[in-house]
């Protein structure tokens, strides 16, 4: 009797326990799918591409029901210190486009102490050696092909114009220390030369920093080398920003519009000026911000919660050239028209 009351209790108490356990983990479940974080981390936050970038990072977060925590890196200390805060705040893995790609090994090494996944976006990582660290899981630009479609987009022009060869130059805005950068204004300069510019009609400048100021300085001291002859000009650079300056220092030294074309690359950051009637910048080969943002931090939401690593090479290069002429739907399009 007394044996039967102790298995009794010891059962319902057994029960009990069991329940409150199922209780406790479908709670905890529950919660692990509301709170599944992952970090966005970008070099240039002021630069509309990377505001894009974190817009559609955004969408999928409402999507699919994460959360993107969305943080400037504009220098290495700056991204170290954001690995640690994303730790500290619970997130499982982070997608990055990094201010310097020679950090690839400090940001990885961050990483793994902090259990966190990475997955790089637009600029790769480069090891101590300078060569790309293949195994970090990258989604970038098809960088020569892309810059090959920007040259021949400016050639085309150039000839719908019935520009004169012998009096057309190109000024190249270089920033060569970055791969995805350096392929691009390769890829253009391939698509001049075979379109039959001179070799000696194109003139490279580098860019010390990666915005409009450090691209208008770069053309303004190429500029300066032209030969009297030189009346016609093609601008070309990685990015929107780096042809952008380019036509501002055109513009202050003396150039009409109808005697400039500048075509940029992104097409984000070419919105404003489209918008105005008329300059020598004449359009972007618009990328797909949509796929950079939205599906990476996709691609990270589902690494965290499946397992399932995104490719280690993602190589982007659906390009739209925006003019004045059709920029309004191009975008509009993507979602991106204000
Ligand atoms: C680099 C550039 C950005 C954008 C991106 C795809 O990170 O700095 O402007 O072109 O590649």
């Amino acid at each position: 009797m007394s044996a039967h009351r102790l298995s009794v209790g010891f059962t319902l108490r057994a029960l009990g326990c069991a329940a409150a356990l199922f209780a406790a983990s479908a709670l905890s479940s529950l919660a692990g799918a509301e709170e599944v974080k992952i970090g966005f981390l970008v070099k240039q936050a002021e630069e509309p591409w990377f505001q894009t970038e974190w817009a559609f990072a955004e969408k999928a977060g409402k999507d699919k029901g994460f959360t993107v925590i969305k943080i400037a890196v504009p220098d290495g200390e700056k991204t170290l210190a954001a690995i640690d805060t994303l730790a500290a705040n619970g997130a499982k893995g982070f997608v990055i486009c990094p201010p310097d790609t020679s950090l690839g090994p400090a940001i990885m090494a961050k990483a793994r102490l902090n259990g966190l996944k990475v997955l790089a976006v637009d600029d790769r990582f480069v090891d101590a050696h300078g060569q790309p660290m293949e195994d970090v899981p990258y989604v970038g630009l098809a960088a020569f092909k892309i810059g090959q479609k920007q040259g021949l987009a400016m050639v085309e022009e150039a000839k719908r114009r019935g520009w004169d060869l012998s009096a057309t130059y190109a000024v190249i805005n270089t920033f060569d220390e970055l791969d995805t950068g350096k392929k691009r204004t390769d890829g253009s300069v391939d698509s001049l030369k075979a379109a039959g510019l001179p070799a000696d009609h194109i003139l490279f400048t580098a860019q010390k920093t990666l915005d409009v100021p450090g691209s208008m300085d770069a053309t303004n001291s190429a500029l300066v080398k032209l030969p009297g002859t030189a009346t016609h000009l093609l601008i070309g650079g990685m990015n929107d920003s780096a042809v952008l300056g380019g036509v501002r220092a055109t513009e202050s030294a003396g150039f009409k519009a109808a005697n400039v074309i500048g075509v940029g690359i992104n097409g984000t950051d070419a919105i404003g000026e489209l918008k105005k009637a008329d300059s020598g910048f004449f359009g972007s080969m618009l990328l797909s911000p949509d796929t950079s943002g939205y599906e990476t931090a996709r691609q990270m939401f589902e690494w965290v919660t499946t397992g399932k690593e995104p490719a280690k090479y993602t190589a982007l290069d659906n390009v739209t050239l925006i003019t004045r002429a059709n920029f309004q739907q191009e975008l509009t399009r993507i979602g991106l028209w204000k």
